[in-house]
């Protein structure tokens, strides 16, 4: 589609690198990961000296935005790996995860708009419990072009590409309680 066109209908656009994968995971396997979220220590996301309502834990790295820096964390827990050879096959050769972080949403809670920090490369999002609007947006002059992915439970969407690095992402407050487990590559494994 050309830009021009593209500009006519932008809700029809999908961001360059985006890719999405409807039912990745098994209800079965929704009900245990969302189990095992529910018993981790999550904690209110810290943003600076400002607290989120969405609750979270991250492993293997966890970026302090008080030192905003890139600190370690807990190593990636072991009911994790399988799901992670998963989306590394779903990503393709020399797909690495090395960041893990679950989520957790209350209803009415949601995540503002914001690309996620450089130190990390592609991004995949699985989603639990309940569907929730992925909405993504760029600045064309002085307008936003805008696109919503409606990310079902157990799908996978994976951001790469002008998707990642030049959208922005957010999520509306969801209307039931919604989990999700987003893994990240670093960035100095790029291709
Ligand atoms: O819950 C999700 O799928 C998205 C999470 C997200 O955008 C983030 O933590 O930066």
């Amino acid at each position: 589609m050309t830009e021009q066109l593209s500009l006519f209908a932008p809700e029809k656009t999908a961001p360059e690198g985006l890719r999405y994968a409807a039912e990745f995971i098994a209800p079965a396997l929704e009900r245990e990961l969302i189990g095992q979220i529910s018993a981790l220590p999550l904690q209110p996301f810290q943003f600076g000296a400002f607290e989120g309502k969405r609750r979270v834990a991250s492993f293997g790295f966890r970026y302090d935005y008080t030192l905003q820096r890139l600190q370690s964390a807990e190593p990636i827990p072991e009911w994790l790996l399988p799901l992670i050879e998963k989306v590394e096959a779903f990503g393709g050769p020399s797909t690495k995860i090395a960041q893990v972080l679950c989520t957790e949403y209350d209803v009415g809670v949601g995540i503002g708009w914001h690309r996620d920090k450089p130190h990390f490369d592609r991004i995949f999002g699985l989603s639990l419990g309940s569907p929730c609007k992925f909405r993504f947006r760029r600045a064309i002059g002085e307008k936003w072009q805008r696109y919503t992915l409606e990310a079902a439970p157990r799908s996978l969407y994976m951001m790469a590409g002008e998707s990642r690095r030049v959208w922005e992402h957010s999520i509306p407050g969801v209307e039931a309680p919604r989990r999700s487990i987003t893994f990240r590559t670093m960035a100095d494994q790029k291709r």
